[in-house]
């Protein structure tokens, strides 16, 4: 028999017309914003550090005793997000660590029940968001270290852990999924995580993406298994690489589908609140980032780790001010577009919008010009997006070139704005 994770569905899944206009929605939106937090951040070490650091399940539970984020205030994150250029956010609800980071009935184990801060961050979070306009997707981690029904290291024997009691586990799951969906208002995503922890188990996927387009058929599933997308998914993600590039452990099952695209990245190494990360990425790298994903016709999700205190960390805020300021000002090449018909180049990329195509010239080359091949099109007009200056230009059967030689030059991108039809 082949693994239970390759059975079809009995009936494929076709997704409504409300979901297909959140899937545009969300191509349409570009660059959002990550957040991994939880009660991990008061080691200051990652969101691995029960695992990697070999803390006993019931000794890292007693962080949550003292895990009391009185800082923490969705309007700043949200305004911080917006002021980002980022037009969604997507939080981690629970992580490996099992614990969960909104207020459940599914398990004790969770911010409102088991902390002294007694609230609930995600609803706050949720209904900033909708105030704001800001798109909010939920995180869901499958791998879970501390449950005794998911018995973490237990061997897999015909789609289960031996040791655990798997029906409870996926019952645990599908319980607080209808809890995010039915309770937070306005979740448009369901991010998972963690498959690629037990490739030979069932996950029972059918009935856990049926359940969430039953509660609401508008919400997005997405998986980060790093194969190529399964029956009842929404869009497909890229962790820590851009779409083709597959350099981060993706077998070649990670393929490019035919689903909306989304790339995620860090802001320094680490996805949860590391102190001693100092690698910060700088606001070009990011905004190259965010190029390069949209040139892929893929969505950018850029991460951080907010502090336990709830506050994030001024070297965060500071970077992002300056991403912001140039989305802000170049955001006509990126929010809406697709990914062009013409593949990246030495020089950039191209993202297109109705018969608008701009030419992101991430890297000026030597010589005066820039050449671009395949495209089908026939240029009009050529200007440089912002100022409108006229850009020299020469179209011919096997491509267009571009006279660089004059053209003031960006230090992030220099976007040139074509008209073709
Ligand atoms: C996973 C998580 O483990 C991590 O904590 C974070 O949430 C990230 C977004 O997703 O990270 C992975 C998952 C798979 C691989 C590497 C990191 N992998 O298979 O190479």
């Amino acid at each position: 028999a082949t693994g239970v994770n390759n059975v079809r569905a009995q009936v494929s899944y076709t997704p409504t017309v409300g979901n297909m206009a959140t899937r545009r929605n969300f191509q349409d939106m570009k660059f959002g914003l990550f957040i991994h937090w939880g009660i991990y951040g008061i080691l200051g070490d990652g969101e691995w550090v029960m695992h990697e650091k070999k803390i006993p399940y019931d000794s890292y539970k007693r962080l949550a005793t003292f895990f009391n984020p009185q800082e923490f205030n969705a309007k700043e994150w949200v305004a911080f997000a917006k002021k980002a250029g980022m037009k969604y956010i997507t939080i981690t609800s629970r992580h490996h660590d099992g614990f969960s980071m909104f207020g459940t009935k599914m398990s004790p184990y969770n911010i409102v029940d088991a902390t002294p801060y007694h609230k609930d961050p995600l609803m706050e979070l949720a209904k900033e968001c909708e105030k704001e306009g800001i798109e909010l997707h939920f995180y869901y981690s499958l791998l879970d270290w501390g449950r005794a029904d998911y018995a973490f290291g237990s061997p897999i024997v015909d789609g289960k852990p031996v040791n655990g009691d798997w029906d409870s586990y996926i019952k645990f799951m599908k319980d607080q999924l209808t809890e995010l969906i039915t309770k937070y208002p306005g979740v448009k995503g369901i991010w998972f995580d963690g498959d690629w922890e037990r490739k030979e188990v069932n996950w029972h996927y059918n009935e856990i993406y049926g359940l969430i387009h039953k509660l609401n058929p508008s919400i997005m599933v997405g998986n980060n298994h790093h194969l190529a997308p399964k029956d009842g998914e929404d869009f497909q993600m890229f962790e820590k690489d851009l779409p083709g590039n597959n350099t981060t452990g993706f077998s070649a099952d990670s393929k490019i589908g035919t689903l909306p695209l989304e790339t995620c990245e860090t802001i320094n190494n680490s996805w949860g609140f590391n102190i001693n990360d100092r690698h910060f990425k700088t606001s070009k790298q990011i905004i190259h980032y965010l190029v390069n994903a949209a040139g892929r016709n893929a969505n950018f999700l850029l991460n951080i780790g907010p502090m336990p205190n709830g506050k994030i960390q001024s070297e965060f805020t500071d970077t992002l001010a300056i991403v912001g300021a140039w989305v802000k000002k170049n955001g006509e090449a990126i929010y809406g577009t697709r990914g062009s018909t013409v593949p990246p180049q030495d020089w950039g990329v191209m993202t297109v919008k109705g018969n608008n195509q701009y030419v992101h010239i991430t890297t000026v080359p030597q010589v005066p010009y820039i050449f671009i091949p395949q495209l089908k099109q026939t240029v009009t007009k050529a200007i440089v997006l912002g100022t409108g200056a006229s850009v020299k230009f020469k179209q011919q059967p096997e491509g267009v070139f571009i006279y660089t030689a004059g053209l003031p030059i960006d230090a992030n991108d220099t976007i040139v704005k074509l008209t073709a039809n």
